[in-house]
């Protein structure tokens, strides 16, 4: 057993596109991952500058910002099994034209930027990450 959390953000071009239900289910369906926060919010400048911290300098930071808090977004932890990795592969490759049919973002994006999820890419990002949007866990 290998019980771990995670921070996933249905980013704003997926609550714009109604598609947050169905990551929400895709996540809800793996066996034995819980949802154990969610909250649908607009991320301010000061947040996000922490999230994206290993970002600051390059070429897509800045339009990157502008896009994340273009409008609401829900943020969400999730606990189970080998989650950190296994919403990494719900979510698919960075690049959705390089994303696996059958993922979040090979099924339903296109554009690099606006690739509908976010995912903790490690137990130590992913402690980091919940400590940014819920200080209080
Ligand atoms: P995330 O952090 O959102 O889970 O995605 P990731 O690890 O797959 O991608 P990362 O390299 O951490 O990049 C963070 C987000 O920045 C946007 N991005 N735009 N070349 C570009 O225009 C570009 N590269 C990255 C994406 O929204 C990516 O998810
Ligand atoms: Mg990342």
């Amino acid at each position: 057993m290998s019980q771990q959390r995670t921070l996933v953000i249905a980013k704003p071009d997926a609550v714009r596109r109604g598609l947050v239900g169905e990551i929400i289910g895709r996540i809800e369906r793996k066996a034995g991952w819980t949802l154990t926060a969610l909250e649908l919010r607009t991320l301010d400048r000061a947040t996000l500058e922490q999230h994206y911290a290993e970002h600051v300098g390059r070429d897509f930071y800045a339009p990157l910002l502008e896009f994340m808090s273009s409008g609401p977004s829900v943020v969400m932890v999730v606990e189970g099994e080998r989650v950190i990795e296994g919403v990494r592969v719900l979510a698919g490759a960075t690049d959705p034209l390089k994303a696996g049919p059958g993922s979040i973002r090979g099924d339903f994006g296109t554009i690099v930027r606006e690739n509908l999820v976010h995912a903790s890419d490690s137990e130590e990002s992913a402690e980091r990450e919940i400590k940014i949007f819920f200080p209080e866990r």
